[in-house]
């Protein structure tokens, strides 16, 4: 079968025919003359993509017209070419266009024109998916005037992929990168996610885990062809190729006696390294870096700070522009859950808020949205801001490692939207986290958003098709963190479904619904994880309960959540600008959603909206179950309304959310009963 030929596979660039003839009449009036300099079709990207999109939309083959031209068309050029010296883009708009935006809009002279212009070929690319967006939304061209550039300047993916093919928390089949530490023989498929990617406005990839494993330790070295080849696929749709790297190289395979960031050796040896992939790949972007974390190498073992570590790649990859993005996900995970003392909680800001000041230019450091680890529930990281001479990226996880792994459906769209919009108060109202990491708050020069990949060689990518909406959110986020969720949202499913009015409004609910739900019927109140060691899916209350990663929810008889507070418990709230501090720390204000993160408190104690915690969690386990079978209702109304592939591979894994989401009820509420012994108030079925 050829996958292309399928709508699963297409994911959002499914340009169905218009079926409303008059809209198709107006569409065909505007877009069946491309007036360009560019000769002919095909010879750039950008003008054959929007060929093919015109062609698909309105079934009709797009007439290439050599500028001038009088007739309506769209006029589809770069900003320095003929036509737009002419006075047709004003000033305002020139010096609004970065190197990555585009202009997009309607003018009467010299013709009826649709103008789409842009300072770069990435910035057309951007341009004419922008364009043809609109027709999959069935806008209306006769009043176009966009500007559009991309509010973070690092917009990436980060693929967790090993050489091997697995790909770690990958819930979606192998790698599509590699097989058997080689590149896969289908090459054309990573071309189709490199054009996926280009359509949401990504511009960096990392290619491997940041586990970095022996063969993928070879990457920068005589590994190096198969990420020449990958970046080669990647260049033309404007996307900088990235590697994890192992900081140990230098002595797994440079043969020196230390990896010491001081050790005059070892800054040659990463000299070498980058010189040498540079000459091979000019436009490479960097490095990606997890070290001192889960037992990979790092600089403590020379006694040498975060900074000092960074510093030495960064000051490798200065001469050619690249960055060093460095991670923050640093914590002990050899606790001892008997010691109260250590919060891992705390570690990120510990570790790293002292430093600030000390990072090269080029250096970013990569911050987990959290504090912990990519619960359903957390507060933001209070490093978010805390660093103002620090260039900070917001790391997101796109694949649903605690989150239902792509068989549960959970739209993240609206949690990393409350992130985003998080006010750290770093300097005053209005300091947003977007504002953080996209450098505007600060005026530092890199910033951006980071993805942990959620795609596999499932021919669907996602395994489950509704989580292509997550990969799709979280390029559009990335590009305008402004936009709304609704917004995001039908745009989405009208690009994937088409634009039938009830196919949207249920698949849209569905989706808007879903993270609430799954964190009905999972850990409550913030408290997080209570799932299975290892592999994360499924309820064990106490799985993590003794264990070391510092992950404990503290349950007794008497009382749960985790004591965070500066008066006494762990301090952690003390690690937020004075504003989100006192609203933490006081369980009055404290959000009832995070209240188990920040306090330990009585199950008797009464929540704001007037229950005790132990009904709620009854509650909202019970309910969660109900809404699952919601989901599942709302899914079967659209039998006959999305092709039967889409509709029966949804319909297998609401099936399976179903079952998990029956589990989780009953492991959490016979676990709180058992403990209290206190009964639900409504006599629901409940284990004891
Ligand atoms: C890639 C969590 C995951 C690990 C992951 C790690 C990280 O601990 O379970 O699989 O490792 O986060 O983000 O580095």
């Amino acid at each position: 079968m050829d996958l292309m030929e399928t709508a699963d596979y297409r994911c959002w660039l499914n340009y169905g025919r218009v079926e409303d003839e008059a809209l198709c009449r107006h569409y065909r009036e505007w877009c069946s003359r491309i007036v360009t300099p560019i000769p002919a079709a095909g010879a750039t990207l950008a003008l054959s993509e929007l060929v093919t999109g015109i062609q698909q939309l309105t079934a009709v083959q797009p007439d290439i017209a050599v500028y001038p031209s009088g007739q309506q068309g769209i006029l589809f050029g770069l900003l320095e070419s003929a036509p737009f010296s002419a006075g047709l883009v004003t000033p305002e708009e020139k010096a609004e266009l970065n190197e990555e935006g585009f202009l997009l809009k309607t003018v009467s002279q010299p013709g009826p024109y649709l103008l789409l212009t842009a300072r770069t070929e990435q910035g057309l690319l951007y341009g004419v998916f922008g364009l043809l967006r609109l027709l999959q939304s069935r806008r209306r061209l006769d009043r176009l005037q966009m500007v559009e550039t991309p509010k973070n300047p690092i917009r990436m993916l980060n693929h967790w992929d090993n050489l091997d093919g697995s790909v770690e928390r990958g819930y979606a089949g192998n790698s599509f990168f590699y097989r058997n530490n080689e590149l896969t023989a289908n090459l054309e498929r990573v071309r189709d996610y490199a054009r996926l990617l280009a359509s949401i406005g990504i511009n960096r990839i990392v290619v491997n885990n940041v586990n970095v494993h022996p063969e993928e330790t070879k990457l920068i070295d005589c590994r190096l062809g198969m990420v020449e080849k990958l970046a080669e696929i990647f260049r033309p749709y404007g996307i900088r190729l990235m590697l994890s790297i192992n900081y140990a190289s230098p002595m797994e395979i440079g043969g020196l006696p230390t990896a010491d960031p001081l050790d005059p050796e070892v800054r040659q040896w990463w000299r070498q390294r980058v010189e040498v992939i540079y000459k091979r790949i000019p436009d490479f972007g960097g490095f990606l870096v997890k070290a001192d974390s889960e037992h990979r190498p790092g600089p403590f073992t020379y006694g040498r700070n975060h900074a000092e570590g960074a510093n030495m790649l960064a000051e490798a990859l200065a001469p050619y522009g690249g960055v060093v993005i460095w991670r923050c996900f640093v914590y002990n995970c050899q606790q001892d859950w008997r010691d109260r003392k250590t919060d891992r909680a705390r570690a990120a800001y510990d570790h790293f808020q002292p430093l600030d000041g000390a990072f090269a230019s080029n250096v970013i450091l990569q911050i987990k949205n959290g504090p912990m680890d990519f619960q359903v529930r957390e507060p933001v990281s209070p490093l978010f801001g805390a660093m103002p001479a620090t260039n900070q990226m917001l790391e997101l996880q796109i694949t649903q490692e605690y989150t239902g792994q792509q068989i549960d459906l959970c739209y993240l769209a609206p949690q990393w939207k409350e992130v985003l919009d998080f006010d750290t108060y770093a300097r005053g109202e209005g300091s947003f986290v977007k504002r953080v990491v996209n450098g505007s708050l600060f005026q530092r020069p890199y910033g951006g958003m980071a993805g942990v990949a959620n795609v596999g060689d499932d021919p669907n990518w996602t395994g489950h098709p509704l989580a292509q909406a997550n990969l799709y959110a979280f390029g559009r986020l990335s590009w305008d963190p402004d936009l709304s969720v609704e917004e995001i949202t039908e745009e989405w499913v009208k690009a994937t479904f088409g634009p039938d009015p009830e196919v949207g409004a249920t698949i849209s609910r569905m989706l808007l619904s879903s993270w609430r739900i799954y964190e009905n019927y999972t850990a409550p109140l913030g408290i997080g994880w209570m799932v299975n060691p290892g592999f994360h899916y499924g309820p064990n209350v106490d799985g993590y309960e003794y264990s070391r990663w510092g992950t404990y929810h503290r349950a007794t008889c008497h009382g749960i959540g985790v004591d965070r507070t500066m008066a006494s418990g762990t301090g952690y709230t003390g690690q937020y600008f004075p504003e989100n501090a006192r609203r933490y720390e006081d369980v009055a204000t404290c959000p009832d959603e995070l209240i188990l993160f920040f306090h330990h408190l009585p199950y008797t104690h009464r929540l704001k909206n007037g229950k005790t915690i132990i009904q709620h969690i009854y509650d909202t386990h019970f309910a969660g179950v109900e809404q699952v079978k919601e989901l599942i209702q709302s899914w079967g109304r659209l039998k006959g309304k999305v092709d039967e592939r889409r509709f029966r591979q949804v319909e297998e894994r609401l099936t399976k959310q179903l079952v998990a989401a029956e589990e989780w009820r009953d492991v959490i509420n016979t676990y709180f009963y058992r403990k209290t012994g206190i009964p639900d108030q409504h006599r629901r079925k409940i284990y004891p």
